[in-house]
């Protein structure tokens, strides 16, 4: 319950920050997003990772507040990058409860408008789950988040429930596998043709397909064979703070 309290405040107090991972194109050889990862850090506990407080904050209201917070910070840190020549799209996680909220869309285009910053760069990613838990209501939020211009991801792919007909249906542009499949792929062969047959799957309904949690240089020549578009995990890199992700794109581009 005080750590509850303490969340309440993380926001005002400055306490949460974002950490960024590389997204490579396999195509390209080229990273052309970064996923943003929500860190709290708390004046007694250090830092707190968002498995810890992501659920305390759906449970007790202040998800909205928080995802406000990194919708902001991800758009100014966008721009900032870009202004500094850095050509890099920056994907963000959404809750479940973002999608059940109506105001979702106009607070985005809001900061959007406010950092002249091309929607094009920004790519929202939401959990098949969440997209599930009110299909109708979600559909409408998505319509409404995808016309102001930025890409949609279905995130965790695999893991939760959804159905193949709802899904054609999302106007999403990215399918991303989630890490449980990807992880030992190169070792056990039912992950591989999970992960193969995910990916004809998605390129059949148009949708570009990430891999997460690439850890082998094996595993990342497999997923080249299979035409996975983009490859993110340790084997790249791990979420950086913001200081190394600079360093880390500015290396690299
Ligand atoms: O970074 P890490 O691997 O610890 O992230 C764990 C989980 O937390 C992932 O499922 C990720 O999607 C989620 N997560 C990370 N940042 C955010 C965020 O800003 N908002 C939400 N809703 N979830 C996040
Ligand atoms: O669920 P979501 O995809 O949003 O969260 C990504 C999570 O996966 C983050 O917590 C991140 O730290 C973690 N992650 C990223 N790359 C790897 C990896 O190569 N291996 C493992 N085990 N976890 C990873
Ligand atoms: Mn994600
Ligand atoms: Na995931």
């Amino acid at each position: 319950l005080s750590l509850v309290n303490d969340l309440r405040r993380a926001v005002p107090n400055g306490e949460l920050e974002l950490h960024y991972q590389p997204k490579l194109q396999l195509s390209s050889r080229r990273v052309a997003h970064v996923e943003a990862l929500l860190r709290w850090r708390h004046p007694q506990h250090g830092l707190v990772p968002p498995d810890e407080f992501i659920p305390l904050a759906e449970h007790s209201g202040l998800i909205r507040s928080l995802t406000d917070w990194v919708l902001h910070e991800v758009i100014r840190q966008c721009a900032e990058w870009a202004d500094s020549g850095l050509d890099i799209g920056i994907a963000l996680n959404l809750s479940a409860m973002d999608l059940g909220s109506g105001d979702l869309p106009d607070v985005l285009a809001r900061h959007l408008a406010r950092y002249r910053l091309d929607p094009g760069r920004l790519v929202l990613e939401i959990t098949e789950t969440a997209v599930m838990r009110d299909a109708f209501y979600s559909l409408e939020v998505l319509n409404r988040l995808k016309a102001c211009g930025v890409m949609l991801a279905i995130d965790d792919f695999g893991t939760g429930y959804s159905s193949l007909s709802h899904l054609k249906r999302l106007p999403v542009d990215e399918l991303k596998i989630d890490k449980s499949f990807v992880i030992g792929m190169d070792q056990d062969e039912d992950d591989a043709v999970i992960v193969r047959s995910t990916i004809e799957l998605a390129h059949n309904m148009g949708l570009k397909v990430v891999a997460e949690g690439v850890e082998t240089e094996a595993t990342m020549e497999l997923l080249h064979r299979y035409r996975c578009d983009s490859v993110q995990g340790y084997l790249i890199s791990r979420p950086m703070a913001v200081a190394e992700a600079t360093r880390w794109l500015g290396e690299a581009s």
